[in-house]
């Protein structure tokens, strides 16, 4: 899954996508590289970032949304919280919900999923986008985020979302510690893939690379690590990689996938 941020301040590529015509530009390119599905954004996630209202989100995403429609066929995920913002972009042709609150957002999130009868990824997030990163804490991070998904999955379901149409993400990187939530989560992910549906997961660029990995630059030096994550996370049995990188990631899974086929 290929990110297209068309937002001035995501906490990677904040800015760079806004301009429509870049937009569609870069989706192009993740195409192109290989990308099997585009994750397009009108809102930043990252802490303190400032909120958009539902009209600004839907101005920025649809227009794309409907642009890449227009001249390919790749399925395009639309990463809102926001039911009216993911049922204008289906309207415009997502076929996929990511919501990194886990459809929690608003009163009516989970019924407006059934309704559009689309993919829906159900990502753990613990506290608000705001304030996440002020003291979160776990007793056991591997079984609370497990029985969170659980929890919202059966949810989805019960309002009416089909079960093959449930992806889980375990949200690295939203209400976790930089090194002690995020490394037991990734360490223990075989537990949420366990779960039974398929899972989505997203390193790519995210800070506790840099503070793993050094490199000491920002969220563009952190290649290597998140090519580290999304192979572990391949060897854990995710179905799906969110990544800024397509090229070098697509490159990286179809070795570690060929290499992974002779040893059977
Ligand atoms: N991470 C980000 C945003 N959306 N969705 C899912 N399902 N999983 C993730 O790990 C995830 C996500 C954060 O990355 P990015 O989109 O680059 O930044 P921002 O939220 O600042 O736009």
């Amino acid at each position: 899954m290929g990110v297209v941020n068309v937002t001035p301040d995501s906490f990677s590529d904040g800015g760079r996508h806004l301009d429509p015509a870049a937009a569609l530009a870069h989706a192009r390119r993740l195409i192109a590289e290989g990308a099997d599905i585009l994750d397009v954004g009108g809102e930043s996630t990252r802490p303190g970032a400032a909120p958009v209202s539902e009209a600004e989100e839907i101005a920025r995403v649809v227009p794309l949304v409907a642009a890449v429609r227009a001249e390919s066929a790749v399925p395009i995920s639309v990463d809102t919280m926001k039911p009216a913002v993911a049922r204008a972009a289906v309207a415009a042709g997502a076929t996929m919900w990511n919501d990194v609150t886990a459809l929690r957002h608003a009163p009516d999130s989970l019924a407006t999923a059934a309704e559009l009868g689309c993919e829906v990824v159900l990502m753990h997030m613990l506290g608000e986008p705001a304030t996440m990163q002020a003291e979160p804490h776990y007793d056991d991070v591997v079984e609370e985020v497990a029985a969170f998904l659980m929890d919202r999955a059966e949810a989805a379901l019960s309002a009416g979302v089909a079960r093959e149409r449930v992806w889980l993400d375990p949200g690295v990187g939203f209400g976790k510690h930089m090194i002690a939530h995020n490394l037991p989560l990734l360490a223990g992910l075989e537990r949420i893939v366990g779960l039974g549906f398929p899972v989505l997961l997203g390193v790519s660029r995210k800070s506790f690379i840099g503070a793993v990995g050094g490199g000491g630059g920002g969220p563009d030096q952190r290649l290597g690590g998140s090519i580290a994550g999304a192979i572990w996370g391949a060897q854990a049995g995710v179905a799906g990689v969110r990544v800024h990188d397509v090229a070098e990631t697509v490159q990286a899974l179809r070795v570690w996938t060929a290499i992974a086929a002779a040893r059977r």
